[in-house]
């Protein structure tokens, strides 16, 4: 049976013990998906239909594996196993392999990925490991970013890991630590005085980074500000949904998109605008700007939207965002936008009290997936991000953070990458203006960071 992409809905994990047909056959489906997608799984070609429903089975009774699966809207859409070590290795008793972690091509993009790691993770803890341990194949380039997004420490590389279509892929071998949420490399006492890379020729080191393109929409255009100011914008496109598409073309694996006529009105304003981009994109889409309470959130991810980014309630509301966090768990993310460190919001015409890395706590502590970082002073300027207060903040969470504002050239997205040797959480950085200038061509920027 062919599933049909859903669009945004309700996604879940759990661990399950027995399992309805229904289950399996949707679990059978999401495999043999993930297979033909070109991995996640050992299978190379689906196996007979009767096989793979046979092995499933027989996993669900093996004492030594734990299965959790993914649902998108009640469906199962992605599954893993956690392994533990045989009875008599009690030197490692305390750690255990997450094996065989996929998505079904048809529901990622949803934040099904890491709400299945959460809940692999909180189970591995309340079962009283210490240590998760996994290896997967280079070219499996989502989960591997989901990995180091969540603190998975890359400790080491098999040259000859595993063979597909003819071709040997070498295989990253990581490691978590559980019990006390430190990071196995953990964010070093020295980091502080480590000189991180600001600009100029840095060597390509660090993890890879996701670009997020960034579409500003202001009266229904695609516009760049200069430090966040309205009446400062250079309009690059009248067509959204043709702007994103542009993008996806070229390679980006995610869109960022800021309604900035609603982040000053307090409610959403570009509505065609976003329905355009949401119609034309075949990648997530995380979406910001007069987002303000549970309606207008629950609308745009009802509506295909990936991920919403929350700014001022951030500030004035954190409770809300808690309670969005509950609704959509792995959807939410808190935009953190400062100037000198202080945060602002109304479209960035107020400035709080509040510090970045005090609000960046607090929204890790009620619940978003990650922070996205923005320096305003830098914002359209092309003259480099604020690595050092976007390492502070990465090494002050253990959520990931993007970091947005200042990219001017490939050097700078050179810097940053490096900058993650110090400040593994650093996840993906936002371009703005350097890629519509033509500064920054996206295919280079893609191979800079990944
Ligand atoms: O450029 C601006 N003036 C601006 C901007 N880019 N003002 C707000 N924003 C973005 C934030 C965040 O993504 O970076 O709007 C979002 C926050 O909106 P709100 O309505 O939740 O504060």
């Amino acid at each position: 049976m062919t599933r049909q992409a859903p669009t945004a809905g309700t996604i879940h994990a759990e661990r399950v013990q027995q399992m309805h047909e229904d289950d399996l056959h949707a679990l059978c489906d999401a495999t043999n998906a993930a297979i033909l997608d070109g991995g996640g799984f050992g299978w190379l070609a689906p196996p007979p239909r009767e096989t793979m429903e046979r092995y499933f089975r027989g996993v669900l009774l093996v004492p030594e594996r734990q299965m959790f699966v993914a649902r998108l809207d009640d469906m199962i859409v992605g599954s893993a196993q956690l392994v533990r070590p045989p009875r008599n290795n009690e030197a490692q008793a305390m750690s255990a392999t997450l094996m065989h972690f996929y998505i079904a091509p048809y529901a990622r993009g949803q934040g099904l990925g890491r709400l299945l790691l959460n809940e692999v993770e909180s189970c591995a803890r309340s079962m009283g490991y210490q240590i998760i341990n996994l290896d997967v194949r280079e070219t499996q380039t989502d989960a591997v970013r989901l990995f180091r997004s969540s603190g998975f420490h890359h400790w080491g590389t098999h040259p000859s890991y595993a063979r597909t279509d003819g071709r040997t892929v070498r295989g990253l071998f990581f490691t978590k630590r559980l019990q006390d949420d430190e990071r196995i490399v953990p964010a070093h006492p020295q980091a502080a005085s480590t000189p991180i890379p600001a600009a100029g020729h840095a060597p390509v080191t660090g993890h890879s980074l996701t670009l997020y393109p960034a579409i500003d929409l202001k009266d229904g255009t695609c516009v760049r500000l200069r430090r966040g100011e309205m009446d400062n914008a250079t309009v690059y496109s009248d067509d959204p949904g043709a702007q994103a598409r542009a993008w996806i073309d070229a390679g980006c694996s995610w869109l960022h998109v800021v309604d900035l006529n609603g982040a000053f009105a307090g409610r959403s304003a570009n509505t065609e605008a976003i329905e355009s981009i949401i119609a034309n994109a075949s990648v997530p889409v995380q979406l910001g700007g007069g987002l303000r309470d549970l309606e207008s959130i629950g609308k745009w991810l009802n509506a295909g939207i990936s991920r919403v980014i929350l700014g001022s309630i951030a500030v004035k509301n954190p409770e809300l965002v808690r309670e969005a966090c509950r609704l959509f768990p792995g959807r939410i993310v808190a935009g953190i936008d400062a100037r000198s460190g202080q945060v602002a919001t109304e479209g960035w015409a107020e400035t709080s009290e509040m510090k970045a890395v005090e609000l960046g706590q607090r929204m890790q502590d009620v619940g978003v997936a990650a922070v996205i970082f923005t320096e305003i002073s830098r914002d359209g300027m092309l003259t480099g991000i604020d690595i050092e207060q976007t390492a502070d903040m990465a090494n002050a969470l253990s959520i990931p953070v993007i970091a947005s504002g200042g990219v001017g050239n490939l050097d700078h997205l050179a810097a940053l990458r490096a900058a993650t040797a110090q400040a593994p959480g650093i996840e993906g950085v936002i371009v703005g203006r350097a890629l519509y200038d033509g500064r920054i061509d996206l295919g280079e920027a893609l191979r800079v960071l990944a």
